[in-house]
């Protein structure tokens, strides 16, 4: 795992790295509610899961071949990179390839997190966030795991606020004064 600001140059395609240069700590990610940790055995995810309450998981592979070409292919990309938050927890264990999420920071500015394989991401109910893979393996599997049943929606910034966004943005003014 790494994470940068992002540089929102707009010249390049969306799976470029666009690392900015200026780094961000985990304990930076700590701030804004988002948990990462590195986990090297199948137990140890398990006893996270345990821990946090993930009931539930599946499989999610991603990649041209498996999306039956680049059309569709294309198409999810750009559904996941649509800036988006969740009424529950995102939470992803990665298995193989690479990817990019990122995340809003406090002020508002992109932050990109560059997972690899044996990285645990969490993303609280409520962040907005965006996903894309990287422009090299252009793939990646991963692991979804899930409080109980999976919620799929995804509300895009701009169209509604619900609870989960207002309890996000309560919880994050807890923790930033707090910081102080
Ligand atoms: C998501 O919800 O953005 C995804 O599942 C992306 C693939 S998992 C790394
Ligand atoms: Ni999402």
């Amino acid at each position: 795992m790494k994470a940068y600001y992002h540089d929102n140059d707009k010249s390049l395609g969306f799976t470029e790295a666009h690392d900015s240069g200026e780094s961000v700590l985990v304990a930076d990610l700590e701030k804004i509610g988002v948990f990462y940790r590195q986990v090297t055995t199948p137990e140890e995810l398990d006893s996270i899961a345990s821990k946090r309450g993930y009931r539930n998981r599946d499989t999610v592979d991603l990649g041209v071949a498996q999306m039956g070409g680049e059309e569709a292919f294309g198409r999810k990309l750009d559904m996941f990179y649509a800036e988006h938050y969740h009424e529950d927890e995102e939470i992803r264990y990665i298995v193989d390839g690479e990817g990019y999420f990122d995340v809003r920071g406090q002020d508002d500015r992109w932050i990109r997190v560059v997972v690899n394989k044996l990285d645990l991401l969490v993303l609280p109910a409520g962040i907005y966030h965006r996903f894309t893979v990287d422009s090299k393996q252009r793939a990646i599997t991963a692991i979804r795991l899930f409080l109980n049943e999976p919620k799929w929606e995804a509300i895009p910034r701009g169209s509604q606020v619900t609870d989960a966004r207002i309890q996000y943005e309560k919880d994050l003014g807890v923790r930033e004064s707090q910081a102080v």
